[in-house]
Protein backbone atom coordinates (compact mmCIF):
# COMPACT_ATOMS: atom_id res chain seq x y z
CA UNK A 1 0.00 0.00 0.00
CA UNK A 2 1.03 3.32 -0.11
CA UNK A 3 -1.01 6.35 0.51
CA UNK A 4 -3.52 5.92 3.42
CA UNK A 5 -7.01 8.22 3.16
CA UNK A 6 -8.63 9.53 5.94
CA UNK A 7 -11.18 7.00 5.89
CA UNK A 8 -9.02 4.40 5.99
CA UNK A 9 -7.21 5.52 9.46
CA UNK A 10 -10.13 6.23 10.94
CA UNK A 11 -10.94 2.86 10.73
CA UNK A 12 -7.71 1.92 12.72
CA UNK A 13 -8.59 0.72 15.94
CA UNK A 14 -5.29 -1.36 16.81
CA UNK A 15 -2.08 0.05 16.69
CA UNK A 16 0.72 -1.74 17.26
CA UNK A 17 4.60 -0.85 18.02
CA UNK A 18 7.75 -2.98 16.87
CA UNK A 19 9.67 -1.60 19.17
CA UNK A 20 13.62 -2.54 19.23
CA UNK A 21 13.74 -2.48 22.59
CA UNK A 22 12.05 -5.63 23.06
CA UNK A 23 12.68 -7.11 19.49
CA UNK A 24 15.11 -8.03 17.85
CA UNK A 25 16.23 -6.73 14.67
CA UNK A 26 16.19 -10.69 13.05
CA UNK A 27 12.96 -11.29 14.64
CA UNK A 28 10.98 -7.99 13.13
CA UNK A 29 9.16 -9.43 10.09
CA UNK A 30 7.99 -12.66 12.20
CA UNK A 31 6.40 -10.03 14.73
CA UNK A 32 4.81 -8.22 11.78
CA UNK A 33 3.40 -10.98 10.83
CA UNK A 34 1.61 -12.16 13.89
CA UNK A 35 0.60 -8.99 14.40
CA UNK A 36 -0.82 -8.87 10.85
CA UNK A 37 -2.58 -11.88 11.70
CA UNK A 38 -4.05 -11.06 14.95
CA UNK A 39 -5.79 -7.92 13.47
CA UNK A 40 -3.12 -4.98 13.77
CA UNK A 41 -4.26 -2.32 11.99
CA UNK A 42 -1.10 0.07 11.92
CA UNK A 43 2.91 -0.60 12.37
CA UNK A 44 5.03 1.50 13.97
CA UNK A 45 8.50 0.87 13.91
CA UNK A 46 9.92 2.48 16.93
CA UNK A 47 14.14 2.51 17.56
CA UNK A 48 15.55 5.05 19.98
CA UNK A 49 18.90 5.09 19.72
CA UNK A 50 19.45 3.14 16.77
CA UNK A 51 21.54 4.08 13.76
CA UNK A 52 19.93 5.38 10.77
CA UNK A 53 21.40 2.82 8.61
CA UNK A 54 20.15 0.06 11.00
CA UNK A 55 16.67 1.88 11.37
CA UNK A 56 16.52 2.30 7.25
CA UNK A 57 17.47 -1.23 6.53
CA UNK A 58 14.97 -3.06 9.34
CA UNK A 59 12.49 -0.69 8.31
CA UNK A 60 12.62 -1.66 4.26
CA UNK A 61 12.15 -5.41 5.07
CA UNK A 62 9.20 -4.34 7.62
CA UNK A 63 8.00 -2.65 5.05
CA UNK A 64 7.87 -6.06 2.45
CA UNK A 65 5.54 -7.54 5.16
CA UNK A 66 3.33 -4.84 5.93
CA UNK A 67 2.99 -4.06 2.29
CA UNK A 68 1.73 -7.63 1.75
CA UNK A 69 -0.20 -7.20 4.53
CA UNK A 70 -1.77 -3.91 3.37
CA UNK A 71 -1.30 -2.30 6.44
CA UNK A 72 0.22 0.99 6.67
CA UNK A 73 4.02 1.49 8.42
CA UNK A 74 4.95 4.32 10.16
CA UNK A 75 8.72 5.85 10.87
CA UNK A 76 9.47 6.99 14.86
CA UNK A 77 10.93 9.89 14.79
CA UNK A 78 12.95 9.97 11.51
CA UNK A 79 11.12 11.27 8.88
CA UNK A 80 14.20 10.77 6.39
CA UNK A 81 13.93 7.09 6.82
CA UNK A 82 10.00 7.13 6.03
CA UNK A 83 10.85 8.36 3.40
CA UNK A 84 13.84 6.50 1.93
CA UNK A 85 11.32 3.23 2.67
CA UNK A 86 8.38 5.38 1.21
CA UNK A 87 6.78 3.69 4.34
CA UNK A 88 3.31 5.51 4.10
CA UNK A 89 3.84 7.38 7.68
CA UNK A 90 6.24 9.25 10.27
CA UNK A 91 5.46 9.53 14.07
CA UNK A 92 6.57 12.70 15.72
CA UNK A 93 7.34 13.56 19.67
CA UNK A 94 6.69 17.46 21.37
CA UNK A 95 10.25 17.58 21.13
CA UNK A 96 11.24 16.72 17.51
CA UNK A 97 10.40 18.42 14.06
CA UNK A 98 6.44 20.01 13.62
CA UNK A 99 4.20 18.54 11.28
CA UNK A 100 4.54 20.41 8.59
CA UNK A 101 8.71 19.46 8.73
CA UNK A 102 7.43 16.13 9.17
CA UNK A 103 5.38 15.79 5.88
CA UNK A 104 7.74 18.13 3.82
CA UNK A 105 10.83 15.10 4.47
CA UNK A 106 8.73 12.47 4.33
CA UNK A 107 6.40 13.30 1.11
CA UNK A 108 3.39 14.92 0.83
CA UNK A 109 1.17 11.94 1.07
CA UNK A 110 2.38 10.45 4.00
CA UNK A 111 0.82 10.02 7.62
CA UNK A 112 2.02 12.32 9.97
CA UNK A 113 1.47 11.11 13.71
CA UNK A 114 1.90 13.31 16.59
CA UNK A 115 2.74 12.03 20.17
CA UNK A 116 0.70 14.28 22.51
CA UNK A 117 0.53 14.09 26.68
CA UNK A 118 -2.01 16.47 27.49
CA UNK A 119 -5.69 17.65 26.21
CA UNK A 120 -3.86 21.13 25.33
CA UNK A 121 -1.29 19.28 23.03
CA UNK A 122 -3.90 17.40 21.60
CA UNK A 123 -5.94 19.93 20.51
CA UNK A 124 -2.16 21.74 19.22
CA UNK A 125 -1.39 18.96 17.43
CA UNK A 126 -4.84 18.36 15.53
CA UNK A 127 -4.29 22.31 14.33
CA UNK A 128 -1.27 21.54 13.45
CA UNK A 129 -2.60 19.41 11.03
CA UNK A 130 -1.59 16.05 12.66
CA UNK A 131 -2.95 12.93 10.70
CA UNK A 132 -3.58 10.83 13.99
CA UNK A 133 -2.81 11.64 17.57
CA UNK A 134 -1.18 9.56 19.99
CA UNK A 135 -2.65 10.28 23.63
CA UNK A 136 -0.67 8.98 26.83
CA UNK A 137 0.98 7.96 28.96
CA UNK A 138 -2.53 7.24 30.64
CA UNK A 139 -0.62 4.67 33.32
CA UNK A 140 3.31 4.03 34.07
CA UNK A 141 5.09 2.26 31.92
CA UNK A 142 8.83 1.29 31.43
CA UNK A 143 8.90 1.81 27.30
CA UNK A 144 8.27 5.76 28.27
CA UNK A 145 9.92 5.78 32.00
CA UNK A 146 10.25 9.85 31.57
CA UNK A 147 6.86 10.84 31.64
CA UNK A 148 4.11 11.60 34.53
CA UNK A 149 1.11 9.25 33.52
CA UNK A 150 -2.09 10.96 32.49
CA UNK A 151 -4.66 8.84 33.26
CA UNK A 152 -8.08 7.57 32.13
CA UNK A 153 -10.10 11.17 33.35
CA UNK A 154 -9.11 13.09 30.49
CA UNK A 155 -10.26 10.58 27.52
CA UNK A 156 -13.60 11.66 27.34
CA UNK A 157 -12.92 15.31 27.06
CA UNK A 158 -10.32 15.03 24.62
CA UNK A 159 -12.11 13.05 22.52
CA UNK A 160 -15.14 15.93 22.32
CA UNK A 161 -12.60 18.13 21.65
CA UNK A 162 -10.62 16.89 18.77
CA UNK A 163 -12.17 14.93 16.12
CA UNK A 164 -8.55 13.63 14.40
CA UNK A 165 -8.42 9.86 15.10
CA UNK A 166 -6.47 9.52 18.82
CA UNK A 167 -5.12 6.71 19.76
CA UNK A 168 -4.58 6.35 23.72
CA UNK A 169 -1.36 5.01 24.99
CA UNK A 170 0.55 3.56 27.95
CA UNK A 171 0.77 1.05 29.91
CA UNK A 172 -2.30 -0.47 28.37
CA UNK A 173 -2.51 -4.14 28.96
CA UNK A 174 -5.71 -6.66 28.38
CA UNK A 175 -6.47 -6.42 31.57
CA UNK A 176 -6.97 -2.66 32.16
CA UNK A 177 -8.31 -2.67 28.28
CA UNK A 178 -11.74 -2.53 29.25
CA UNK A 179 -11.55 0.33 31.65
CA UNK A 180 -9.92 1.95 28.85
CA UNK A 181 -12.23 1.59 26.51
CA UNK A 182 -14.70 1.92 29.40
CA UNK A 183 -13.05 5.69 29.76
CA UNK A 184 -14.29 6.41 26.40
CA UNK A 185 -11.06 5.23 24.20
CA UNK A 186 -11.66 4.09 20.59
CA UNK A 187 -8.14 2.87 19.52
CA UNK A 188 -5.25 2.16 21.66
CA UNK A 189 -1.57 1.25 20.96
CA UNK A 190 0.02 -1.58 23.08
CA UNK A 191 3.43 -1.93 23.32
CA UNK A 192 5.22 -4.00 25.76
CA UNK A 193 3.02 -6.47 26.63
CA UNK A 194 2.10 -7.63 23.25
CA UNK A 195 5.44 -7.98 22.11
CA UNK A 196 6.00 -10.51 25.14
CA UNK A 197 3.82 -12.32 24.93
CA UNK A 198 4.29 -15.92 23.52
CA UNK A 199 1.24 -15.99 21.17
CA UNK A 200 1.33 -12.63 19.54
CA UNK A 201 -1.82 -12.72 16.86
CA UNK A 202 -4.25 -14.25 19.30
CA UNK A 203 -2.92 -11.27 21.81
CA UNK A 204 -4.08 -9.17 19.09
CA UNK A 205 -7.12 -10.77 17.72
CA UNK A 206 -8.18 -10.46 21.79
CA UNK A 207 -7.70 -7.23 22.07
CA UNK A 208 -8.76 -6.43 18.75
CA UNK A 209 -11.91 -7.78 19.37
CA UNK A 210 -12.71 -5.75 22.21
CA UNK A 211 -12.44 -2.84 20.07
CA UNK A 212 -14.23 -3.36 17.17
CA UNK A 213 -17.63 -3.15 18.75
CA UNK A 214 -17.08 0.26 18.66
CA UNK A 215 -16.40 0.23 14.57
CA UNK A 216 -19.20 2.55 13.92
CA UNK A 217 -17.86 5.21 16.85
N1 LIG B 1 4.34 6.96 24.03
C1 LIG B 1 3.60 7.22 25.12
S1 LIG B 1 3.57 5.90 26.17
C2 LIG B 1 4.53 4.98 25.13
C3 LIG B 1 4.87 5.72 24.02
C4 LIG B 1 5.71 5.25 22.90
C5 LIG B 1 4.95 3.59 25.42
C6 LIG B 1 3.82 2.64 25.53
O1 LIG B 1 4.32 1.35 25.74
P1 LIG B 1 3.59 0.26 26.63
O2 LIG B 1 4.65 -0.80 26.77
O3 LIG B 1 2.40 -0.24 25.88
O4 LIG B 1 3.24 0.90 27.92
MG1 LIG C 1 10.00 11.11 18.94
Amino acid sequence: MSRVNAAALQRCRLYGIIDLAYVRAGDVARVAIEMIAGGVDIIQLRGKGQELATLTAVGAKLHTVTRAGGVPLVINDHAEVSREIRAEGVHVGQDDLSVTEARKIAGAGCLVGKSTHSVEQATQAAAEGADYIGFGPLFATPTKPEYTPIGLDEIREVHQRVTTPIFCIGGIKLHNLPQVIGAGARRIVIVSEMLQTPDIAKYARTAREQLSPKLSA
